[in-house]
């Protein structure tokens, strides 16, 4: 069966009959959209996402007590949150007899996604949309999520998958990347910070994203104001720093995740700040002490985070991130080490950002 018929066969059990094309730029799902820009059909990624049904059912839960509050606070829940369109027989994916499985999402019209090259006002409204998000889910009830991807944000964990990346070399990659490695591995000092604040309480968990990269909160293509949060795959409970610094990720970098030349990669303190405004104006006052004090390390940390997970795909062979080129996972673990190392020389100036933005 070709690609396309294959797909018209899936898209009947959503009950619509459309042309689709490849869409976005995601990492793990392979999403699609309707050519009438309808709907939005996504194959979930289950070598990620073990129990797609059950990720689903956090997804259904979470976008219908969004629904719930953004009605009642005069909003428009088809706008501004994702609308799962159901099968005809009333699940909330559906499962191919390959074993792949597929979910349809209301498309969200009149919006743009930004890659890269976010300017301050985006930021902005991306820590008003982010902070938002967390603040409407502030009271969702979050032992009833069913946890998606273990350990998802456990940086120390992380380091020891890249350690048992290193030793196996599966790939026989691992004398080409000595200096990354060595990279990675003289910044595991600061990789339990977060974790270590959580277990003595001072950091809380809350209901976070957990994947809150630029890309996965869709602006108003005329006002540019922050509509919707998407990619709600990960939404359990975490640190609401693992979602402000996930965020600053590549919305404060001036250049592309995967930018090879790193002349042009830096982290720009005023994106971090229009950020941090805009993601005040929702969470100030909910926010711990620690959290305060951590926002700016927070940067570092998750951008650290992300390089060495680049570094031990590329070591195991490539096996969990999409990749377009060989070395692209290698061309991104670089990218993110040279902006922590930016982030790193920055962090006085950052820390100094928030100090004045609390006096506000
Ligand atoms: P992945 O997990 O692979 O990142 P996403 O759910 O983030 O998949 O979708 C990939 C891209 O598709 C997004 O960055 C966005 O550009 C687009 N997209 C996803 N869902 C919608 C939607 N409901 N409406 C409009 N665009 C969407
Ligand atoms: C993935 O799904 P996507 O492309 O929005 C990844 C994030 C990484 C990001 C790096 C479920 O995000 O954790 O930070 O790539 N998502 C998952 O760009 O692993
Ligand atoms: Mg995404």
């Amino acid at each position: 069966m070709t690609k396309s018929i294959e797909l018209q066969k899936i898209l009947e059990k959503f009950g619509v009959a459309a042309e689709v094309e490849l869409y976005g730029n995601g990492h793990i799902n392979e999403t699609y959209r309707t050519l009438s820009n309808d709907y939005i059909l996504q194959k979930i990624n289950t070598n990620i996402f073990k129990e797609p049904e059950k990720m689903m059912e956090n997804i259904s839960n979470v976008t219908s007590f969004l629904g719930e509050k953004l009605t009642a606070g005069g909003g428009d829940p088809n706008r501004e949150t994702l609308t799962i369109i159901k099968t005809l027989d009333g699940k909330n994916c559906y499962r191919a007899e390959d074993g792949s499985v597929y979910r349809m999402y209301k498309f969200v019209s009149g919006t743009k996604a930004i890659e890269s090259g976010a300017k301050k006002e985006d930021l902005f409204r991306a820590g008003q949309g982010f902070g938002r998000f967390q603040r409407l889910l502030g009271d969702f009830p979050a032992d009833t999520l069913y946890e998606t991807i273990a350990d998802f944000h456990n940086t120390p964990k992380r380091v020891r998958d890249l350690e048992a990346a290193v030793s196996a070399d599966i790939a026989g990659r691992r004398e080409s990347v000595r200096a990354e490695i060595n990279f990675a591995m003289e910044c595991a000092g600061f990789a339990s910070v977060v974790t270590d604040e959580m277990e003595k309480g001072t950091v809380p968990l809350r209901v976070t994203h957990n994947d809150t990269k630029i890309n996965n909160i869709l602006f108003d293509a005329k006002t540019g104001e922050a509509v919707c949060v998407i990619d709600l795959d990960t939404v359990m409970p975490g640190s609401m720093l693992y979602d402000f610094g996930d965020a600053l990720r590549i919305g404060a970098s001036t250049a592309a995740e995967d930018e090879t030349n790193l002349d042009i990669v830096s982290f720009s303190s005023e994106n971090f700040e229009y950020f941090a405004k805009g993601y005040f104006s929702e969470m100030k006052n909910v926010l711990t002490e620690k959290e305060i004090e951590l926002l700016p390390f927070s940067a570092k940390l998750l951008t650290y985070e992300c390089g060495i997970r680049f570094l031990t795909d590329y070591l195991n062979g490539d096996t969990y991130f999409r990749i377009h080129h060989e070395g692209h996972n290698l061309d991104r673990a670089r990218n993110q080490f040279k902006l922590v190392r930016d982030i790193a020389e920055k962090e006085e100036e950052l820390k100094a950002i928030i100090r004045t933005l609390m006096q506000e």
